[in-house]
């Protein structure tokens, strides 16, 4: 009895303190930055501007006027990536994400390896330009221009690698990097598209009606074909301005290419602070956003401009790569300090690769731009894994199958419902009575 008490007692001590210590442990903490490979300060070369001031908004060149949207700011660094001469990275930014401490980080991560660095303002500064700037063609050629400018600059001119430049853009940028070369903008090597926004349709209606009522947006289906060099294309699964779909479809837009591939992210709670896959990661706010306004888009779901991990492992890796000649990322996410990886960045679609193709439209959507076209390789998808790649419930129409595969269509989610097996192509699912119904796939 007496031992069998002591026993009951030893359990509970342990339980409470077990549950205590459970209780009390602090959760996984995210990866930090890497210290090698690309998105790392491995190949740091430089900590100074070429005027030897420190790598600072307020010591670059400057010029243009603000309020009319055609200043640029012009990064040369002390010391250059190639000795004498440098390749040129071109930042196009996100809508009314107009001054550069918002992507500082970034822009000092560039700077930092040699490369010269041109930001364009494009948007116009003030009220005018928050609510009378709706023109991205205007918002274009201010941007054509002030490039232009800025590497004719003497300074400029006798540095920069006029055959090696570079165009990196987030958001609203990434529209305007698909007019880029069919309206003037100077050749560049490769674009580097994060959470490029080819529509403003996702935008929450207050401030469309607020802002953008007039919108005139850039053609991205009609100026894509003139666009001949590699893409790469990075965006996250719980961005509801950039939607996966938006990035499946600009690699419809892209027939003349070199090379183009799409690669998603989704958000990874297990640790905390969380790691987030919404529509402003690319950004890492130094300083000059007011808190309030922090707060207000952090309330409204965004994570708020702040800078992590995924900042240098994911977006400053896949421009390093591209300038590095890559036209494949090889990233990695890093691990949470228990050891645990992040959820992989993940290749969704890469034309290069066998895999299965859906389309949302019969005849695989031929002469239709703008619909889905979703790569999957082997594997199990339900409708969230769907829908990160772009696919919409309810909505295939046709679907290409590489010969000796087996594809299982589900009309409900979670591999439920009706089926349909398929081992060939299919031109249109109206023929087997499973068109428009289908929200989970197997692969085999
Ligand atoms: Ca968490
Ligand atoms: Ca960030
Ligand atoms: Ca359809
Ligand atoms: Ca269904």
């Amino acid at each position: 009895m007496k031992r069998s008490l002591l026993a009951l007692i030893v359990s509970l001590a342990f339980i409470i303190t077990g549950s205590m210590a459970f209780a009390s442990a602090p959760p996984p903490k995210p990866p930090a930055a890497p210290t090698t490979g690309f998105g790392s300060p491995q190949n740091y070369i430089c900590n100074s501007l070429y005027n030897g001031a420190p790598i600072d908004h307020n010591n670059c060149i400057d010029f243009g006027n603000t309020d009319a949207g055609e200043r640029c700011w012009v990064y040369i660094p002390s010391v250059l990536k190639n000795g004498t001469t440098a390749p040129v990275v071109i930042y196009l930014h996100g809508m009314f994400a107009l001054v550069p401490p918002i992507y500082g980080p970034q822009i000092e991560h560039l700077v930092r390896q040699g490369y010269i660095v041109i930001f364009p303002e494009y948007n116009k500064g003030g009220f005018d330009g928050m609510f009378n700037d709706s023109n991205q063609y205007e918002q274009l050629a201010r941007a054509v221009n002030a490039v232009d400018q800025a590497l004719a600059l003497p300074d400029v001119a006798a540095r920069a690698e006029l055959n090696n430049i570079f165009l990196a853009s987030h958001s609203n940028g990434g529209n305007l990097s698909m007019g880029w070369i069919a309206n003037g903008g100077v050749p560049v090597k490769a674009m580097i598209m994060q959470h490029p926004c080819i529509s403003n349709e996702a935008i929450p209606a207050f401030v469309r009606t607020l802002f953008l009522g007039d919108m005139i947006e850039i053609d991205a289906a009609a100026h894509g074909p003139a666009i001949t060099c590699p893409v790469i294309v990075v965006g996250g699964v719980k961005d509801t301005i950039a939607k996966p779909v938006q990035l499946n479809q600009i690699m419809s837009y892209l027939p003349n290419a070199a090379t183009k591939v799409q690669y998603m992210y989704d958000e990874d709670t297990y640790g905390d602070p969380d790691l987030e896959a919404d529509h402003v990661v690319p950004c890492q706010d130094d300083g000059v956003l007011p808190g309030w306004l922090l707060d207000l888009m952090a309330s409204m779901g965004f994570s708020a401009f702040e800078e992590n991990s995924d900042d240098y492992r994911i977006h400053f890796a896949a421009v390093d790569a591209a300038l590095a000649g890559l036209t494949r990322v090889p990233f990695d996410r890093g691990k949470w300090s228990d050891g645990r990886a992040v959820n992989p960045v993940v290749k969704v679609y890469d034309p290069d690769i066998a895999g299965v193709m859906l389309y949302e439209h019969c005849d695989y959507n031929a002469g239709i731009t703008g619909a889905y076209a979703v790569q999957l390789t082997k594997g199990v998808y339900n409708l969230g894994g769907l829908a990160a790649r772009g696919f919409s419930n309810d909505s295939l129409s046709s679907i290409k199958i590489p010969s000796g595969w087996k594809v299982t269509l589900y009309k409900d989610d979670n591999f439920s419902g009706t089926t349909k097996v398929l081992y060939g192509n299919n031109s249109c699912l109206t023929g087997i009575g499973f068109n428009d119904v289908v929200s989970s796939i197997k692969v085999e």
